[in-house]
């Protein structure tokens, strides 16, 4: 029976979401021999990138490591214009390589998936199209930060204009001119929205809840040459960005801030502004992240910026954080986010004073003042890391839930596989280290895990693969003791769950990096995939069951 099954398989693998990982999975999938069906319920490839078309929607890792490294040809021939790249350019990169490595006739566009489930020896997917798929192994590819937040704001729904979370963009565009425009959320989304409307909008009110650090992201366009470097000393800078706890090549190591006075510290961290990144300013020393009176000088530095660039005191004060480390959440990249509270068009409506009471069929009444807007713009982030997997109706063995296994907060072994849900493998999953780093980087370290474990599955007749609920509790365990010992869990933020209400709080990206998490990983495979279940193909017990 199960025989029979697993040969009227659609194809070896379905694979949920054609962003930088389903891509990179169908290219090696189809590499070793496999069939492969990728459902993408955009009508594009790429993702996120296909998503966020905000204005300003730029990567904060820099484009020639916020890459593919697999193909030299690719990393050789493609030629990047800014340190980070645009929206625009990383989507048109996505569509070259599925073009060049002939990836689309594996993908089925403008299908969304709405169930999935184990039948004894492999999966069924269904989509919302209508189409059903059966695959022995389904991969969840489908992002990180890619389900939209709900929003929970009251009255949005009265809101008699246009109003949309930013990564649902309307893909014809926004007009502006003339409108008058509040974006609530001040992430790295909002900071990059706010300047780009700014430019357009007659009025625009910005609702900040909780003030960031953002530090300059020192975009420019890469200078004549200097793309030519780095392609020269490819190979070398990739091994070392493999080697890295964030997946990109470590520069120059800089030494400790807490033995300097504080002109030094100044003058290393007025380099460090110049330079802009998160690599320059979280690790312009080497101690910014441990020892707690170099946190509070480079904090201390980041709100002085503000206060020199912003000229109406109060509002400085405003988008200054006071309350947790510099660096407990992921810092935000600007480019004329400060300067553009100096336009006469710009408010900032600081909801810690004035909370946000309602919005009304006209626009909002915060602290019992009303706005008149003709546009919401939402940026208030994502269902994290495990948001897209529960908009799907998954089942595991006996029709468990995983949104069921997940009530007490997502656990995945490795963030790759969970227990009772055989052959179902997650990429950026909870406990996968990925969104604290490059994510192409760990995208690709997922992928050749995943890839390379079912091509040991299917060259040693192992029918299915699967973790234990033990296995899934001592990797969540040990995720939240090393997120614990991190200043992540000083702010509030999508890495707990906690910015989604009723969400249980649980860290969830594992905190110990690219190097240490890839070395565990290889190990756990060296060893036949120590620790997982591993079944025989035709399982007779399993086949009388079934
Ligand atoms: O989302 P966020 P994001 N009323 O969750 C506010 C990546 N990314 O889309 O902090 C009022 O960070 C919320 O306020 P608070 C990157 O990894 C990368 O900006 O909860 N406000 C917060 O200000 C990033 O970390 C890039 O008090 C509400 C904001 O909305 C991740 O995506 C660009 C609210 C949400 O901030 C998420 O960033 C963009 C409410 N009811 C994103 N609900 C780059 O590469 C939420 N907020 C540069």
């Amino acid at each position: 029976m199960q025989n029979d099954e697993v040969s009227s398989r659609d194809v070896d693998v379905v694979v949920v979401g054609a962003g930088f990982s389903g891509l990179y999975l169908a290219h090696r999938a189809t590499q070793m021999g496999l069939s492969v069906q990728v459902l993408e319920a955009g009508s594009g490839v790429g993702g996120t990138w296909f998503w966020n078309t905000y204005p300003g929607a730029r990567c904060d890792v820099e484009s020639i490591d916020y890459s593919y490294s697999f193909s030299d040809e690719l990393q050789q021939g493609w030629v990047w214009s800014e340190r980070y790249a645009a929206q625009e350019e990383i989507l048109a990169y996505l569509n070259h390589v599925a073009d060049r490595f002939d990836l689309r006739r594996h993908i089925r566009f403008d299908t969304r998936v709405s169930t999935a489930e184990f039948d004894g020896s492999g999966w069924v997917v269904t989509t919302e199209q209508g189409d059903t798929v059966s695959a022995t192994f389904c991969v969840m590819a489908s992002g990180g930060l890619s389900a939209p937040k709900k929003p929970d704001i009251a009255g949005l729904d009265d809101f008699a204009g246009q109003s949309f979370h930013t990564a649902r963009w309307p893909k014809e565009g926004v007009e502006f001119a003339g409108k008058r425009v509040a974006i609530i959320g001040t992430g790295s989304t909002g900071v990059q929205l706010v300047p780009m409307v700014a430019r357009e909008a007659d009025q625009v009110y910005v609702l900040q809840r909780t003030p960031n650090y953002v530090v300059p992201a020192g975009n420019r366009p890469l200078g004549e040459g200097e793309l030519d470097t780095v392609k020269a000393t490819y190979p070398e800078r990739r091994q070392n960005a493999r080697r890295t706890a964030s997946g990109v090549p470590a520069a120059a190591k800089p030494g400790p801030g807490k033995d300097l006075s504080d002109a030094a510290r100044r003058e290393v961290y007025e380099r460090m502004w110049a330079i802009g990144g998160a690599p320059a300013i979280l690790r312009g020393f080497t101690d910014v992240m441990t020892d707690p009176g170099v946190n509070v000088f480079v904090a201390d530095f980041a709100r002085e910026k503000i206060a020199q660039t912003v000229r109406d005191p109060e509002t400085a004060e405003s988008l200054s954080q006071r309350d947790f480390p510099f660096g407990a959440k992921r810092l935000c990249l600007e480019t004329d986010y400060f300067e553009a509270y100096n336009r006469p068009n710009v408010e900032l409506v600081d909801l810690r004073k004035k909370p946000l009471e309602r919005v009304t069929a006209g626009g909002f009444v915060a602290g019992g003042e009303e706005y008149a807007v003709d546009v919401i713009l939402l940026a208030i982030g994502f269902d994290a890391i495990s948001g897209a997997v529960t908009e799907i109706d998954v089942r595991g063995r006996d029709g468990v839930s995983l949104k069921d296994y997940w009530a007490d907060g997502p656990k995945a072994t490795l963030g790759l596989q969970v227990a009772g849900f055989p052959n179902l493998f997650l990429v950026n999953g909870p406990g996968s280290p990925a969104v604290l780093g490059n994510v192409v980087a760990f995208a690709e370290q997922h992928v050749e895990w995943i890839t390379d474990c079912i091509g040991y599955l299917r060259d040693n007749g192992v029918g299915t693969i699967e973790t234990t609920p033990e296995s899934d509790e001592t990797w969540a365990d040990h995720v939240d003791e090393v997120g614990g010992q991190t200043l992540y869990v000083r702010a509030k933020s999508w890495y707990t769950g906690e910015n989604v209400p009723g969400k249980p709080r649980r860290f969830l990206p594992y905190a110990g990096g690219l190097d240490r998490y890839r070395d565990r990983c290889d190990e756990i495979a060296a060893k036949g995939y120590d620790g997982f279940v591993l079944s025989r193909e035709h399982d007779p017990a399993e086949a009388a069951s079934g």
